[in-house]
């Protein structure tokens, strides 16, 4: 009698064992492939051509978007006609810099996973050597980490852009002068000079846009190689920002927001709900500035309802 009394319980503190671990369980794998390509691609709105090089031939690379918990499967594919070695570094991964992040030669394919542990917005980049120049031609992209739940402190936002900016050097092949921050020419906004500012560039085509009233939220990402960033909403102010993108740094009403390089931050704004308004989010270091580092939002009622939603998070 009581050998199975004994075997019931056993059973029963398995059972609680595997429950307590179930939480785990609702974690996704997402598989990621990325190739390196060596590729012209147009870095204003005019369509002038920089020989650049890319993650999947755009500056920046795909917005990766995971949850809190889950496992990247990821792949970086170095095609045999590309002329150097490349690598993929995640800022959202903790893993083993000489394994994980290791260059791919030409003709080479490379495979790891991570968990990603830590809710937040990350930049990620080619590491391979000279780093300074896989990333001023272009080797980066952004990796989203949405927390499991939303909170009072961090709302569900009702538009979402990602934003990432570098520092232009036309002289490609120069890896000395971008060490030594010379002879930087322009800052890029998702890849092109003024990219969402018609009022700068007659060129431009595209702008933010939301409703009157709608909570904004910017993923801003600072992948200039030497200049710090000073993010400001020209004609606004953010009603919150977190730093790292993280919910559990909050700060409220700032004008102006530091982001380090290769730092990222979430920048929350809420504009007036009772009229529309324009509001220019600028790089306030005046060299980036007027070099390109000016995004138009316009806050209007017909505001288009696709943009800043779902996966139209970078226009
Ligand atoms: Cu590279």
């Amino acid at each position: 009698m009581k050998l199975p009394r004994l075997s019931l319980l056993v059973g029963a503190a398995l059972a609680a064992s595997i429950l307590i671990g179930a939480p785990l369980a609702s974690a996704k794998t997402v598989k990621v492939t990325m190739t390196a390509m060596e590729t012209d691609v147009a870095i204003d709105n005019k369509g002038s051509k920089y020989p650049a090089w890319t993650f999947d031939g755009a500056i920046p690379g795909k917005v990766v978007r995971v949850t809190e918990g889950d496992l990247i499967e990821f792949t970086l594919i170095n095609p045999k006609e590309n002329k150097n070695s490349h690598s993929m570094d995640f800022h959202a991964a903790e893993v083993d810099v000489l394994k994980e992040f290791a260059e791919v030669k030409p003709g080479g394919t490379k495979k790891f996973t991570f968990k990603a542990k830590r809710a937040g917005v990350y930049m990620y980049h080619c590491g391979a050597s000279v780093m300074v120049q896989h990333i001023a031609r272009g080797m980066y992209g952004t990796i989203i980490v949405d927390p499991k739940e939303y909170t009072k402190d961090f709302p569900k936002p009702d538009r979402e852009y990602v934003l990432m900016q570098q520092q232009f050097f036309p002289d490609a092949e120069n890896y000395k002068a971008m060490l030594e921050n010379t002879g930087w020419t322009n800052s890029l906004i998702n890849g092109k000079v003024f990219h969402y500012d018609p009022v700068h560039d007659p060129n431009a085509t595209k702008v933010l846009m939301a409703k009157p009233g709608e909570r904004v939220r910017i993923f801003f990402v600072n992948a200039n190689v030497n200049m710090p960033v000073a993010l400001h909403p020209i004609a606004g102010i953010w009603d919150r920002v977190f730093p790292n993108g993280s919910p559990k740094n909050v700060l409220y009403d700032m004008q102006t927001a530091g982001v380090p390089v290769a730092a990222a931050s979430a920048f929350d704004i809420v504009s007036p709900a009772d009229r529309p308004t324009n509001v220019a989010i600028v790089d306030h270091t005046m060299s980036a500035a007027l070099r390109g580092a000016i995004t138009v939002l316009m806050n209007r009622p017909d505001a288009d309802p696709t943009l800043g939603k779902g996966d139209n998070i970078l226009p």
